[in-house]
């Protein structure tokens, strides 16, 4: 029974690092102030994504002006970045199938009022400027976001004992 579930999970390991993906996901200034952090890092763990990056820092100004510098010409952009570097979040890498995919669903809509009950933002949130979190549109977004936010030595490859449980 043992021999048959290790099989299992070894055969497994290298399927899964064919599929892998990252996203970069972030509890904002005020899912923190909020208490929320434990409730957003509970919905990425439950749902079988694996935390490869984690740390609490308050970010600058200028470093939030490269994160969201594809926005850099909308009107809210500079209170955006004020808000944002106005109190710690909590950066993250989380690595899965589709995690990037995974979430926005997660997450929810931009704005709270068309995220459905179940996400963070549908939940937890009402105005689109204090929507809790933050996490990639693409896998190419996501890689770049990781790179901005994380050295390299910051990040932790590991194996999850229940990724054979996740992943067929
Ligand atoms: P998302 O965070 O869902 O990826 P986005 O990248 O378009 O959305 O915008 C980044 C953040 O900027 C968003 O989470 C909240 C803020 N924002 C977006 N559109 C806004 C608007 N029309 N007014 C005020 N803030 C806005
Ligand atoms: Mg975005």
């Amino acid at each position: 029974m043992v021999c048959t579930f290790l099989a299992i999970c070894s055969s497994f390991s290298s399927a899964m690092a064919a599929q892998r993906e990252r996203t970069f996901i972030m509890v904002k200034p005020d899912g923190v102030q909020r208490g929320l952090i434990g409730e957003i890092i509970s919905r990425f763990e439950k749902k079988g994504l694996k935390l490869v990056g984690m740390k609490f820092m308050q970010a600058t100004e200028d470093h939030l002006r490269l994160h969201y510098a594809d926005l850099s010409s909308k009107p809210f952009f500079p209170g955006l970045v004020k808000y944002m570097a106005s109190g710690p979040v909590v950066a993250m890498a989380w690595e899965g199938s589709q995690a990037v995919k995974y979430g926005r669903i997660i997450l929810g809509e931009t704005h709270p009022a068309n995220s459905a009950m179940g996400t963070v933002r549908g939940d937890f949130c009402v105005d689109i400027g204090r929507n809790a979190c933050h996490g990639s549109d693409s896998p190419e977004s996501g890689k770049k976001e990781i790179e901005l936010w994380f050295k390299p030595e910051e990040l932790v490859s590991w194996g999850m004992s229940t990724d054979c449980w996740v992943y067929e």
